[in-house]
């Protein structure tokens, strides 16, 4: 049911499951694809153009950005989205069931992690693939002094056609604008998330939101716990001919909602105390 393939040295777990199929690499405990067999279209989005090279993030999935979302906020030279999703992670346990695979994984801090990250700390993953998609990420300060950090369950949803797809749920919540670099908030708006150009949208939002695809016929749901902020990403054109691991024209076929802390979100985590995001997905 779960098995390790190691095609030229870049190891990941293949689920086959009587409800679902899926494959998780080790580099980044890295989500690339689960799909419920009771679904014909594909549910998480992979670019047919990822890079599976240890050490790199993959296009598409559900990326880990931890221990900061974005650019390091000091140090633009460190690796976009923090270090979590370019580090290999341990694979602790697989608990399989007649509905669902479980798996956790382990990234500890180590002389690698502290040359980008000065700080203890052990993170948990758990992955839980069945019908719904469950993921969580449980960060513990195993040092002596407290750290903020912001991150985000980075997941990218395919849709039929980005045009005609609308997202609900985030009405009337305050949003950080950061397309094109900028940093420009606004008041949350009346209108539902649509898109005909570039999104790239921080809402501040605790709680979930439902992805109308009426051009698949279909909706997805996006839960979320202990995450105070929701990004909305689609790169459109000229982002997509910008991104080299993505081709041109796949942004009509997908877009990212991530469940995040991020801005104001931050979370501060003192010696000892543990803190958990979790995003789940289904298909409506
Ligand atoms: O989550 C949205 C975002 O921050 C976008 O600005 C875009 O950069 C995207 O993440 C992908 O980032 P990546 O480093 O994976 O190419």
């Amino acid at each position: 049911c779960v098995t390790l393939e190691n095609a030229s040295d870049y190891p990941v777990y293949v689920i086959r499951h009587p409800k679902v199929t899926g494959k998780v690499a080790v580099n980044g405990a890295h989500v690339m694809e689960w799909q419920p067999t009771s679904q014909a279209h594909p549910v998480l989005y992979l670019s047919p153009d990822a890079v599976l090279e240890r050490g790199k993030a993959i296009r598409g999935g559900i990326p880990i950005c931890w221990p900061w979302f974005g650019g390091h906020p000091a140090d633009s030279t460190k690796p976009m989205h923090g270090i979590a999703r370019i580090l290999d992670w341990e694979l602790l346990r697989v608990d399989v069931k007649d509905t669902h695979v479980a798996m956790l994984f382990q990234l500890k801090s180590t002389e690698a992690s502290r040359a980008h990250w000065p700080y203890d700390f052990t993170c948990h993953l758990g992955i839980s693939l069945g019908e719904k998609l469950e993921v969580s990420l449980m960060t513990q300060n195993t040092g002596r002094e407290s750290f903020v950090i912001t991150e985000a369950l980075h997941t990218y949803l395919s849709v039929g056609d980005i045009s005609k797809t609308v997202v609900r749920g985030l009405t009337g919540a305050k949003f950080v604008d950061t397309v094109g670099g900028q940093h420009t908030p606004h008041d949350g708006e009346e209108a539902p998330v649509t898109f005909d150009r570039e999104v790239d949208r921080q809402y501040v939002s605790t709680g979930g939101v439902v992805i109308e695809d009426p051009a698949w016929g279909r909706k997805l749901i996006v839960d979320k716990l202990g995450s105070g902020t929701t990004v909305v990403w689609n790169p459109w054109i000229e982002k997509s001919k910008r991104l080299g691991d993505l081709p041109d024209e796949a942004f009509h076929g997908f877009l990212c909602v991530e469940a995040a802390n991020a801005n104001e979100s931050a979370v501060r985590i003192s010696p000892g105390a543990e803190h958990v995001i979790v995003t789940t997905v289904s298909v409506g």
